[in-house]
């Protein structure tokens, strides 16, 4: 199977500039300040499509090919093309998640019986990774207020906190001290109980793959691709703010919210403009990702100070 190769220098992947900002957090100043000038991307590129209207364009899902064969999972690789092959042995079964934290009814989960006691719908939602790149998705799931009544939050729950599994010998990624394992993520509670928040179990009517995510993961279309957090073991309900694996890497670059936002530029590049996995040119962001119903949860909010 041809796959269309997308080139390096379109982006500059997150971790890249995480591990030069260590670089220079650790005293090589000279060297890292001249990498950081080698590595600027290019942001006057985007200018002309910046300066028009965005229209709508279609939203053709991308192939099964592309969905499975690009993907961001640091835990087993930074190169997007490598993560299928290296995540192919995950034992994902038998497979537990437990609910706990400020709710009335904790709880461990078994993979099979969430299986069950859900209703499995397909959602497909476009995903907009803050590289500036983006797929279409048709995601298997289920929405994640279900599993949130049945455990109850307690009145005083006001985020919730998702973990992926730590397991350094599943995941060499882990071993990686640049970063804090396991990766974590959260929700404020309104985010986490709207409707297009979703946990995901499959893609194309078939259960996930290791590399997006096997065999549960959060899906939240309109917020950069690293909310959506990938194969959850734990979700914890919480009276404060949580910290986030992007957060904590790299705060000035990537904070709780990460809504999609094509106003709100990244330190170091544009956000207006995205590349369509599958696609040559570039189309314009939308604001939420094209998800304008989810508005109201921000009114009255600074999304450049809240990004
Ligand atoms: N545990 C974990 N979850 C993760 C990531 C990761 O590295 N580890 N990468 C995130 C990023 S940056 C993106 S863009 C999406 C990619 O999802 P996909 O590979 O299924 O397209 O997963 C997100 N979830
Ligand atoms: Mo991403």
């Amino acid at each position: 199977m041809h796959m269309e190769k997308i080139p390096s220098s379109e982006i500059t992947p997150e971790h890249v500039y995480f591990s030069r900002r260590r670089f220079l957090r650790e005293g090589a100043l000279l060297a890292g300040a001249a990498l950081l000038a080698a590595c600027a991307p290019q942001i006057s590129r985007e200018s002309a499509l910046t300066a028009s209207t965005p229209t709508p364009m279609p939203d053709r899902p991308n192939t099964y090919e592309e969905i499975t064969n690009y993907n961001n999972f640091y835990e087993f690789s930074f190169s997007k093309e490598a993560v299928a092959k290296l995540s192919a042995g995950l034992v994902t079964s038998p497979w537990e998640v437990r609910v706990e934290g400020l709710v009335r009814n904790p709880g461990i989960y078994d993979l099979d019986k969430i299986r069950k006691m859900f209703d499995q719908e397909e959602r497909i939602y476009r995903l907009r990774c803050v590289e500036g790149w983006s797929m279409v998705i048709p995601w298997v799931g289920f929405p994640l207020h279900k599993l949130l009544k049945i455990v109850e939050p307690a009145s005083e729950a006001r985020f919730v906190q998702f973990t992926t599994l730590y397991d350094p010998q599943q995941m060499p990624g882990q071993k990686n001290k640049m970063f804090e394992w396991p990766y974590v993520e959260g929700l404020r509670m309104d985010e986490a109980m709207h409707d297009l928040t979703i946990l995901a179990t499959g893609i194309y009517g078939k259960d996930l793959l290791p590399q997006n995510g096997a065999p549960i993961r959060l899906v939240v279309p309109w917020k950069y691709g690293f909310k959506s957090i990938k194969s959850i073991v734990k979700i914890e309900l919480k009276a404060d703010m949580p910290p986030t694996f992007w957060s904590e890497a790299s705060p000035d670059e990537y904070g709780f919210y990460a809504n999609v936002n094509p106003e709100v530029p990244h330190p170091r590049w544009s956000q207006a403009s995205e590349r369509r996995i599958g696609e040559s040119g570039r189309r314009p962001t939308l604001k939420f990702n094209g998800y304008d119903e989810v508005a109201p949860l921000y009114e009255g909010m600074d999304l450049r100070r809240n990004y």
